[in-house]
């Protein structure tokens, strides 16, 4: 993985899928947290809120549609640690790179994500079950 080590700058935000999002944003403001930024992220089929939390944040995302894998995956495993996201310097570069070694992304070319970014995602088979997100802030 040493090519794509080389991209990976730091975890940008842990995704909690939640299926009601005002009612997880009172809870986790009972936490002690704070929400810095709430989005619809139209591509995904999700209304989601920023929590921030030292230099990374909590990302909980509520799906708007039965459509969205989120509902699909609250459907099947119920709410909990969704994907977490790895900023990158270069998203072009680290998808090719993936590409080169194999591993099976969800896109091939990145999408538009939330805080304008530019994202794609790893596949959870192809990482042990863990949903990776690549981002590259634009
Ligand atoms: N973490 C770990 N495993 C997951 C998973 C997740 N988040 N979502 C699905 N899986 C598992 C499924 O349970 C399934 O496992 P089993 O075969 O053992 O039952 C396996 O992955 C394959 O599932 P699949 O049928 O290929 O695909 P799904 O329809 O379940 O979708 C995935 C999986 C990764 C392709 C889909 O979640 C996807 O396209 N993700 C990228 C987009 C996304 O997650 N958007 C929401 C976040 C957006 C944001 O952050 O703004």
């Amino acid at each position: 993985m040493m090519c794509v080590m080389k991209h990976m700058k730091k975890i940008d935000h842990i995704g909690i899928a939640v299926s009601n999002l005002s009612a997880a944003i009172k809870t986790y403001e009972l936490l002690g947290f704070k929400i810095e930024h709430r989005e619809e992220v139209t591509d995904m089929n999700v209304r989601v809120a920023f929590l921030p939390i030292g230099d990374t944040r909590f990302e909980l995302l509520e799906p708007f549609s039965k459509d969205s894998v989120v509902a699909k995956f609250i459907e099947k495993r119920g709410e909990g640690i969704h994907h977490i996201c790895i900023e990158v310097k270069d998203i072009q570069k680290a998808l090719q790179d993936l590409k080169d070694k194999n591993i099976n992304l969800v896109y091939d070319v990145p999408k538009k994500g939330a805080n304008n970014t530019l994202i794609s995602f790893i596949h959870p088979k192809s990482s042990h079950g863990l949903l990776i997100e690549l981002c590259q802030k634009c």
